[in-house]
């Protein structure tokens, strides 16, 4: 059969996968959002659901607060050792390395164990067969440490064990011991489009490491394949003995490149010559892979009621705990979003939707160059610049949003850019109605915000995708569709309700709707 890359579209990078019997998990980085890295369980490597997060409590993480400047959780590890599932990652700018672990991949994590001797960042766990533990991270080098995992304190000495290839920034490694060999797995190049994945190999798991001679492994810098900036790979094997491995990727949308999905997770076949790993097709990864290799039952996994990473998506509100896929931007404060009999209510604060802090916001993975968005909000501003709206959201300075407001006493839905220090409230339009419904869609040039009731839809506005592509705005992350409410300076009084919320892949003539259904508490 045929899969298509990637396999976990839209903000998914620095993916890392561990197998027990017949299930993988697969974690990625989330950087300023919360919770914190989202797990991913599926049978046949392409068809993923979201399980839960491994950060999910204040007590686990502080993120602190510096967008759009690359802070947060960078690049976890995910491993499993006799009945407990650890996850190893960096907190950059809150307190630096640590790991998490759990005996219920679907329940809560533990409170961290933080590594303050291990400096840098992607760490990395490997359980040797003779019971020691082994951390690897990035510093100057790729380094070593044997671990006590109980103290979380390094045994022995620093190994400094490679340098990768002699490219810019190596990092991101992993080890494994395959047939009695250690092998090294790193990331070379940057993140960017000279990204590749370069491996060596050791007798000993304090080296010398030699390099593998037909370096980089999987790179698809230099080909005109659409994905680009591949690396950071993490390798599994499968039930079946095959072997695999997930890495990152960008989907540029135009030239010169840039993307507004954040990077995304690929998966490619490896197979074995000579001792070294042949990955992808020639050590490329293209969009579509044929093969025949996939675990479990890949033609049907689909056809289960599970919620599948890139699906469509209703979200009425009603569900006991937020559908795992919303985020929030830094750690949650309380009360601000509740889920209400009759939708989502979110309490504006006084935070702007410009600030780099916490807002009464959600937000979900743009996960589609195309795709449609719709809320139906019911907000009934009580002051002056109390708001509530949708946004299109890569960062605090870089975001696009319709939203219902008052402006001198005046009920409105306006239209609202702000991309870098400039800001312009391009659209004001008068506005009654206490309900609206409001639609974003966008290709891979424009977002286009309307309004409307359940028949008859207007048109906002729109604005360029380019803006909002990490090429512009930065820094790791994707953007994100965005429900929010803020008094913009003081406490909101009127409280925002969103009743609903729509996602669809593609856009069709009646939004995100087939046409046949109505939203709840349609006007
Ligand atoms: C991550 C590094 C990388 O720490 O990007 O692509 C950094 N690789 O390994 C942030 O995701």
């Amino acid at each position: 059969m045929r899969y298509q890359n990637p396999i976990i579209s839209g903000f998914h990078p620095d993916p890392s996968i561990c197998r027990v019997g017949d299930d993988f998990y697969l974690v990625n980085s989330t950087f300023e959002y919360f919770p914190g890295i989202p797990v991913y369980h599926s049978k046949d490597l392409i068809h993923w659901e979201q399980i839960g997060h491994c950060l999910t409590k204040n007590s686990q993480v502080f993120l602190k607060k510096g967008a759009p400047n690359c802070i947060g959780i960078y690049a976890p590890t995910i491993r499993y050792h006799k009945g407990t599932f650890y996850c190893i990652v960096t907190n950059v700018g809150g307190g630096g390395n640590f790991y998490v672990k759990t005996k219920d991949i679907r329940g809560e994590w533990s409170d961290p164990v933080m590594l303050p001797d291990m400096p840098g960042i992607d760490p990395s766990l490997f359980f040797d067969e003779d019971g020691k533990v082994y951390y690897t991270g990035t510093d100057e080098s790729i380094y070593l440490y044997e671990l006590n995992l109980e103290t979380g304190k390094p045994v022995g000495k620093k190994y400094d064990i490679w340098d990768g290839t002699g490219a810019n920034n190596p990092e991101g490694p992993h080890l494994y011991k395959i047939n009695g060999i250690y092998y090294l797995l790193i990331a070379e190049g940057g993140t960017e489009l000279g990204h590749m994945a370069t491996i060596a190999r050791s007798k000993s798991v304090f080296g010398p490491y030699e390099s593998c001679p037909y370096n980089p492994v999987l790179t698809n810098r230099g080909t005109g394949l659409p994905i680009k900036a591949i690396g950071h790979a993490d390798l599994t094997d499968d039930p079946n003995g095959n072997w695999w491995a997930v890495c990152l990727g960008i989907r540029p949308v135009s030239y010169p490149f840039r993307h507004i999905l954040g990077r995304e997770t690929m998966l490619v076949p490896v197979v074995w010559k000579d001792g070294w790993p042949v990955m992808g097709v020639n050590g490329h990864v293209p969009e579509e892979i044929e093969t025949d290799l996939l675990p479990g039952d890949p033609e049907h996994a689909g056809e289960s009621d599970l919620y599948v990473t890139g699906s469509d998506m209703v979200d009425i509100f009603q569900t006991e705990k937020l559908h795992p896929s919303w985020n929030y931007i830094y750690n949650p404060i309380e009360g601000v979003v509740v889920q209400e009999k009759d939708g989502l209510a979110l309490y504006g604060t006084e935070a702007a939707i410009g600030e780099d802090t916490e807002k009464a916001l959600i937000c979900r993975r743009q996960e589609h160059i195309v795709f449609c968005a719709e809320t139906c909000l019911e907000f009934k501003p009580q002051e002056d610049m109390e708001e509530a709206g949708m946004a299109i959201y890569l960062n605090n300075c870089h975001h696009y949003e319709a939203a219902l407001t008052m402006i001198s006493g005046a009920h409105c839905i306006i239209l609202r850019r702000q991309i870098g220090t400039l800001t312009a409230v391009e659209k004001v339009i008068p506005y009654q109605g206490e309900q609206v419904i409001l639609r974003l869609t966008g290709d891979k040039d424009r977002y286009v915000f309307s309004y409307g009731t359940d028949g008859a839809f207007t048109e906002l506005g729109s604005g360029e995708t380019a803006y909002l592509s990490t090429e512009t705005g930065g820094c790791f992350t994707g953007n994100y569709i965005a429900l929010y409410a803020s008094g913009n300076g003081r406490k909101s009084k009127a409280k925002a309700l969103f009743r609903q919320f729509r996602y669809t892949s593609g856009v069709r003539e009646s939004g995100c709707r087939t046409g046949e259904e109505n939203f709840s508490g349609s006007i």
